[in-house]
């Protein structure tokens, strides 16, 4: 039997994507509050890399296995790239149509390319010798000039792909998947996963 992955999140809208991407995998997916993890985790890191790691370790000591995490954001130019690795925590208390009305409103002024903008994943999986896999990957957009779309979650309606001509929030779930920042992460750390696996009883 193949050992089950177990993922570091407790976000329905990445879930989603997740077991939708790793399907092919022939794993079980479970969810760290069903491996057993009911602590919180603090996200002390600065980068989506060191926040990704304290994610599946600190799950890892407690369940071992194989624990997989994603960290990820909006990093928008004109912003300075907020609001960054603290996309979650983005005017916290309001629910995503304020936060996206808000970003949109400071982007007043920006044209073009100055409304670059992309969501950013990392990856980190932490294997059951304690080894650890990285990989990450972005998803290049624009900031719209109004939220569109019910599809996706957090930000997906105000990024804008200029090659489909709509946000990411309009294009299907498995149209997202094979070109988003968590889709491409996601491809390269199966790759990695099954190399390092390779062999496995
Ligand atoms: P976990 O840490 O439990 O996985 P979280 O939501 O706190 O969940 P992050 O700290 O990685 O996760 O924050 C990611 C935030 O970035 C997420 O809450 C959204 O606001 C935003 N985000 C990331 N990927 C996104 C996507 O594909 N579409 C829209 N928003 C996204």
């Amino acid at each position: 039997m193949k050992e089950r992955i177990i993922f570091a999140t407790g976000n329905e809208g990445k879930l989603r994507e997740i077991r939708l991407i790793l399907a092919d995998l022939g794993r079980k997916i479970v969810t760290m509050r069903q491996a057993g993890f009911d602590g919180e985790i603090e996200e002390t890191g600065t980068t989506f890399a060191e926040n990704a790691t304290i994610k599946a370790r600190t799950v890892w000591e407690k369940t071992g296995g194989i624990v997989m995490a994603d960290d990820s954001g909006l990093v928008i130019d004109y912003l300075n790239g907020e609001p960054g690795v603290y996309s979650a925590r983005y005017l916290e208390e309001e629910p995503y149509e304020v936060k996206n009305r808000v970003l949109i409103d400071r982007m007043k002024g920006a044209v073009g390319k100055e409304r670059s903008a992309r969501f950013v994943c990392h990856i980190t999986t932490v294997l059951p010798d304690g080894s650890e896999l990285h990989a990450d990957a972005a998803m290049e957009g624009r900031i719209a000039e109004k939220p569109a779309g019910d599809g996706g979650f957090g930000y997906d309606p105000i990024l804008y792909l200029p090659e489909y001509g709509m946000t990411s929030a309009e294009i299907s779930m498995e149209e997202k998947n094979r070109i988003s920042h968590r889709g491409k992460a996601l491809e390269q750390m199966k790759e990695k996963l099954s190399r390092a696996l390779e062999g496995e009883q």
